[in-house]
């Protein structure tokens, strides 16, 4: 913690002696540099309206010493589907806000891209024929459930979340999530960052090198924050037997930014890509998706809160 030392001095108009108010080695402030302190200030509200309007604090009342949580600007769950039927393709999604989504060939392909859930079928054909197998399909499925139990749903078999297991070689570099359109964000200089959940399995190959990127109001793209390891959680979830599959472990986690980007726009979108070039591995799902405000406030206060002029108070 920085300490800083505040000091509080009055200082006026010489005096017949040539001596300042509160100058240095003084025990006491003389009167007469009281009265015309009191005078300065008095003519200084005698020119200012009788009342006085503060601007609105543009954050939440302080809590010194407590982080407070960032603001969620913008979230997906991936829950707003039709129904179990028909399968769809992030491409095919829209949220509940109407955002729609867009990925790289590569990451809507090859068990890639479909909003999966457990409460869909468990053979379906062109699902099956996309991950190859069944049990790679049935895979994705335990994905989606091993999140929905990471993030506390009661119905974990009811979670959506969008497959990422890489039937084929995906590439380095290539969009596996981006918004089609940007969010509505009226705000300026405030610092944005992003969280998002993410099940791996098949850690012991090749992991998931997640990096997301803000688009500002011109789709300009920043990355935000280091790449994510999409194996580097040390959580686990467990997805019972389904379908041809038994028992599921994944590694689990929301892997939120460390960095954040000042930004300044009408509108914000978001695009993540993939660095890993390997399918060998690399298999994964995500979900809940979020932008937050993660604007920093400053705190302050004096302690003691009171003293005499001249006697130093910490801030
Ligand atoms: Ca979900």
């Amino acid at each position: 913690m920085t300490r800083l030392s505040v000091g509080l001095s009055i200082t006026g108009p010489e005096s017949k002696a040539g001596q300042r108010c509160g100058g240095s080695g003084r025990p006491q402030v003389p009167i007469w540099c009281w009265s015309v302190a009191l005078s300065l200030i008095a003519g200084i509200l005698a020119g200012l309206p009788s009342v006085v309007s503060l601007p609105t604090a543009l954050a939440a009342p302080g809590t010194p010493g407590v982080p407070q949580a960032p603001t969620v600007v913008y979230f997906e769950d991936f829950q707003n589907v039709p129904g179990p039927s028909p399968i769809l393709h992030l491409n095919q999604y829209t949220g509940a806000s109407g955002e729609t989504y867009t990925a790289d060939p590569q990451w809507l392909s090859n068990c890639n891209g479909w909003v999966a859930s457990e409460l869909q079928a468990t053979t379906p054909a062109a699902q099956i024929a996309d991950c190859t197998n069944l049990q790679s399909w049935n895979g994705v499925q335990q994905f989606a459930y091993a999140l929905g139990v990471f993030a506390g749903s009661s119905n974990p078999a009811g979670n959506y979340a969008v497959s990422a297991a890489t039937s084929a070689d995906p590439g380095a570099g290539h969009v596996e999530f981006q918004t089609v359109n940007n969010i509505p964000f009226s705000s300026s200089n405030r610092f944005l960052t992003f969280s998002v959940d993410v099940a791996a399995g098949s850690c012991q190959a090749a992991h998931p090198l997640l990096q997301f990127f803000l688009l500002n109001s011109s789709g300009a793209a920043t990355a935000v924050g280091s790449q994510i390891d999409g194996c580097s959680s040390t959580t686990t979830a467990t997805a019972p037997a389904f379908g041809a599959n038994g028992p599921a472990t994944a590694l689990v986690g929301t892997y939120t930014s460390n960095g954040a980007l000042l930004f300044n726009g009408s509108s914000v979108g978001v695009r993540l890509v993939n660095n890993q070039a390997s399918g060998t591995g690399n298999d994964h799902a995500f979900d809940n998706i979020r932008i937050l405000d993660a604007t920093p406030q400053l705190d302050k206060s004096l302690q003691p809160r009171r003293r005499s002029p001249r006697v130093a108070s910490q801030l």
